[in-house]
């Protein structure tokens, strides 16, 4: 996870360090909150996790001054032809159609300019995909309207996450549609493994600040991961629009202490520690096995599962990337 992106990004950044970089991190507030939207603010949502990081310099460093040369570019073009050649100042147009080495140019440049940023895109995409050993599994479940979540090495069963009421949002002082009744816990610099899984319709479990949306599908097993690297409340949202309460399924997850975390499991009448990190074998009742078992047979097929909306070769090919030679 070290990922060759970092690499890349390192190298890159010679190269495309500049007016992107320079005019994306000007328009960075200071005040930016972590975790939930800020007031005024033009920027993405501050990440922290890896991922994150790296989706937002894509965005900035690469992706944004490419388009913005493609815009400026075109429309300059397009206001030297209206400019030039209309009627009055071109009476007499010309009668030529082709002009080959203008076809090659338009030709080659497009390409060019998508490889560059293929290049950096699939990198992406396979660090998405290419997830560390995780140090906590949760099993996230969307139903309409809320959320349901599972702690399955921690025998924490399912309990459910519900909006939290407007006044009750006011009277505690945290963002109503995106503060819920009982958040998600985690543990700071771990590697936490989300299966995402739907009960009904679509929904897409989305953390802004950890860069991660996934598709909650019916009848199948999604996984996606964050690794925290600072403590706080981050907020999300369902991201596929499910019904008549889709606005209203927020997410929050408590990024905490690995003490505050086990004591959060203990309060939830879960287990910690080694024993709790023994898989599947001490199923205590029917209901967990059947969960445990359903959890862990669809993640073997996790790699295709993992990015469904991207096309099935790059995903096939992610358990190999770290290793491709390209990757150094
Ligand atoms: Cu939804």
């Amino acid at each position: 996870m070290k990922s060759s992106f970092h690499g890349l990004r390192t190298r890159a950044a010679g190269a495309f360090a500049g007016a992107g970089a320079a005019f994306w991190s000007a328009t960075a507030w200071a005040a930016d909150k972590y975790g939930q939207p800020t007031d005024g603010a033009i920027g993405m949502q501050p990440g922290v996790t890896p991922l994150r990081e790296d989706a937002i310099w894509f965005h900035n460093v690469i992706l944004m001054p490419i388009i913005t040369f493609i815009v400026v570019f075109v429309a300059g073009l397009l206001a030297w032809v209206v400019i030039r050649y209309n009627k009055k100042s071109n009476p007499v147009p010309a009668k030529w159609s082709h002009n080959t080495l203008v076809e090659i140019v338009w030709t080659v440049a497009p390409v060019m300019i998508l490889m560059v940023i293929a290049v950096f895109s699939f990198r992406l995409l396979f660090a998405y995909n290419d997830m560390p050993k995780p140090d906590v599994t949760i099993k996230a479940t969307g139903y309409q309207w809320y959320w349901g979540f599972e702690y399955p090495d921690q025998k924490i069963g399912e309990y459910v996450s519900n909006i939290l009421p407007e006044d009750k949002a006011q009277a505690a002082g945290v963002p109503y549609k995106l503060a819920v009744t009982e958040p998600l816990y985690a543990p700071v610099n771990k590697v936490v493994r989300v299966q995402v899984t739907g009960a009904d319709v679509i929904h897409a479990f989305a953390i802004p600040a950890f860069g991660i949306i996934t598709d909650a599908v019916p009848g199948r097993l999604n996984e996606t991961w964050f690794k925290a690297d600072r403590e706080g409340i981050y907020y999300g949202n369902c991201r596929e629009l499910c019904g008549v309460n889709h606005a209203f399924m927020p997410l929050e997850v408590h990024v905490v202490s690995q003490a505050a975390f086990d004591a959060w499991v203990a309060k939830k009448g879960g287990h910690t520690g080694p024993a709790a990190a023994a898989p599947a074998a001490a199923a205590p009742s029917a209901a967990a096995a059947g969960q445990t078992a359903a959890a862990i047979a669809p993640a073997a097929a996790t790699p295709a599962a993992v990015a469904p909306a991207a096309a099935p070769a790059p995903a096939a090919a992610t358990p190999a990337a770290p290793k491709a030679p390209a990757a150094k």
